[in-house]
């Protein structure tokens, strides 16, 4: 299974994100990146190529060009407002509920109009890591149309809690639906979305809500009790064209192997039935029982065993990275899930 990364997207590396109450360093770290790529190379999968550019237009095909041109610009507006050595931009104020959807002229206030949590820093390297992420999953969707059976890309910053105008949950740039629209453009007629990501996968769902050629399924923690909590309910089908072309599977606290593999079992079936011409996996390890921000009880020894269900489907696959955080065992189960797929 080839293997896409670009070192350029280690540009990206913030500083501190507001977790219960205090400012920690970034969860969200360039070491993920390293960890992942030094088990890939130990469980023999080849080093990684570096993607082409192909440019704006593939993002700005799920992008707003306001937004884009916003987080291009953010952290220069950010220095100008608060003196060159000011850190990372995070936002303090946002545009919720009932308050006006106005773009203010501050940065302070544009921060919290593209924003919606306090998790997700902008800094000097920020555009050009995010940029290079999507380009990771965009020549892994590229060589995929060309016939290999699956592609990894490695992407971080992540992607998919990123809407068409709207960051947050570390990401900027949704890496997976630019790939998925990638797809569509070069001509596959419909395309699946299987996030598996511990966190509801908002901002895919959004960008496609409406569209019944790219159906998207997530499996996650109940957003009753576990962020994005505004998105991510069994409710959520899809508008429009789009109805019944959304599937939303919020599992328990605590959820183990045995529950979370029935729950696999039915999001997989809901994409066999699709018929896709190809699969993007929006793949979070952030599952495992060891991860620091969750709490499923998946073990190690399960991933192989989530790797080896999507392989079932016998679909042209796409992986691209979400979440899971630091520990060796990030890259033990990206690994793992490669592999399951691998040896299915
Ligand atoms: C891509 C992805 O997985 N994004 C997740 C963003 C979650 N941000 C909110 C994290 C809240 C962390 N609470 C930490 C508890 C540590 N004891
Ligand atoms: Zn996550």
């Amino acid at each position: 299974m080839k293997v896409v990364f670009s070192a350029n997207q280690q540009r990206h590396a913030g500083q501190k994100e507001l977790t219960e109450g205090a400012l920690v360093p970034c969860f969200e770290r360039p070491e993920r990146a390293e960890i992942i790529l030094r088990y890939l190379s130990e469980a023999g999968l080849p080093a990684p190529v570096a993607p082409g550019d192909r440019g704006i237009s593939p993002i700005a095909a799920v992008h707003d060009s306001d937004y884009l041109s916003f987080l291009r610009h953010a952290h220069e507006a950010w220095l100008a407002e608060h003196g060159p050595e000011a850190g990372d931009a995070l936002p303090t104020a946002w545009a919720t509920h009932g308050l006006r959807k106005i773009m203010p002229r501050r940065i302070d206030g544009c921060l919290g109009y593209y924003c919606f949590d306090a998790g997700t820093p902008i800094g000097s390297g920020t555009w050009a890591g995010s940029y290079w992420a999507a380009q990771a999953a965009l020549h892994a969707q590229m060589l995929v149309q060309g016939g290999e059976r699956a592609v990894y890309a490695v992407t971080r910053p992540p992607g998919h809690h990123a809407h068409r105008a709207l960051y947050g949950g570390y990401c900027y740039l949704n890496n997976a639906a630019i790939a998925a629209q990638g797809f569509i453009d070069a001509g596959c007629e419909r395309v699946a979305i299987l996030d598996v990501d511990y966190h509801h996968g908002n901002g895919t769902q959004d960008i496609f809500y409406q569209r019944d050629d790219v159906l998207t399924v997530s499996l996650h923690a109940d957003p009753r009790d576990s962020y994005p909590y505004f998105m991510g309910y069994s409710d959520e089908l899809g508008a429009g064209p789009g109805a019944d072309f959304n599937r939303n599977l919020p599992l328990p606290l605590g959820t183990d192997w045995l529950s979370y593999a029935e729950a696999l079992s039915r999001a997989c079936a809901e994409v066999k039935r699709f018929a896709p011409a190809a699969l993007v996996v929006s793949l979070g390890v952030d599952t495992f029982e060891g991860d620091p921000l969750s709490r499923f009880r998946i073990p190690v020894s399960a991933f192989p065993r989530i790797g080896a269900a999507i392989a079932g489907l016998r679909l042209r696959t796409l992986f691209v990275q979400e979440g899971g955080y630091v520990s060796e065992a990030l890259g033990r189960n990206v690994a793992g899930v490669l592999h399951g797929f691998l040896d299915a």
